[in-house]
């Protein structure tokens, strides 16, 4: 055997032998985080990275800070989500997965809720405080095909302004999905906190058939505002998932989703 066809023979079976361990079942992955947005102050460097393209609705993120030596800085740190709609400008929901401050590899995973997409209307950045440093991240905010946040005027009172983000599912299938929605108020332009007194009653609807579906689970709270259900999607298409909103057993509003999946 000439040493080069060897060499080839050999290169072969162990790429051959490496495929076969990708064949081994894995656990579901969640989807890595991948850089969207970055600004850098005085030598602070901030990256926000998420799932997907960041979207009006709850999104997952990543925040990252390191020196200009990629030496990661640790510590206290502050997130706040701001629009500037030229007249005026605002906040949004934000939710700190464990704690804030900045880890031993200077990363911090927390969720925010856009509450509006960029555009006409205005522009978006995340605002990273750390080491006395301001660093203003620009976001741009895409608006789903179908809407994953919904907002309604409070029934009872007549004022308070409730957001609904669906989280999940986030790819439905027939059968029955796990649901889980997250509802927040505008209590000010600056304040946007959970809302974890809210009863729940839910009814997927097929709106071009006329019909819902048995076997749903209403979502009940499990922590800091977020809802847990089931959804039974009886075939492919367009859904509604209608849910009734209530706080001291009277009905604050009925917020929807529109889904569709084939
Ligand atoms: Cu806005």
């Amino acid at each position: 055997m000439k040493p080069l066809f060897s060499f080839l023979l050999i290169g072969l079976i162990v790429i051959a032998s490496s495929c076969g361990d990708d064949d081994e079942p894995t656990p579901d992955v969640v989807s890595p985080f991948q850089e969207w947005a970055s600004a850098s102050v005085d030598g602070i460097n901030v990256k926000l990275l998420g799932q997907e393209r960041f979207f009006v609705g709850y999104n997952t993120m990543m925040l990252e800070v390191f020196d200009n030596n990629d030496n990661p800085i640790t510590g206290e740190v502050k997130i706040t989500p701001m629009m500037d709609m030229m007249t005026m400008s605002h906040s949004a929901p934000l939710e700190y997965t464990h704690g804030q401050a900045l880890n031993a590899g200077g990363s911090l995973e927390f969720a925010t809720v856009f509450v509006m997409p960029s555009g006409e209307m205005g522009t978006w950045t995340v605002n990273v405080e750390v080491l006395d440093k301001m660093i203003e991240v620009p976001v741009e905010i895409l608006q789903p095909e179908y809407s994953k946040l919904t907002s309604f005027v409070d029934q009872v009172d007549g004022s308070t302004k409730y957001f609904v983000a669906m989280i999940g599912p986030k790819d439905p299938q027939v059968g029955v999905n796990d649901l889980e929605v997250a509802v927040y108020k505008r209590q000010s332009m600056m304040e946007w906190p959970a809302v974890t007194n809210m009863t729940m009653e839910l009814e997927p609807w097929m709106v071009s058939m006329d019909h819902g579906s048995p076997n749903n689970v209403a979502p009940v709270h499990t922590g800091n505002g977020h809802y847990s259900g089931k959804v039974n999607f009886t075939m492919t298409g367009d859904w509604q998932i209608r849910l009734d909103l209530l706080q001291n057993g009277e009905l604050c509003g009925e917020p929807y989703f529109d889904i569709f999946f084939q």
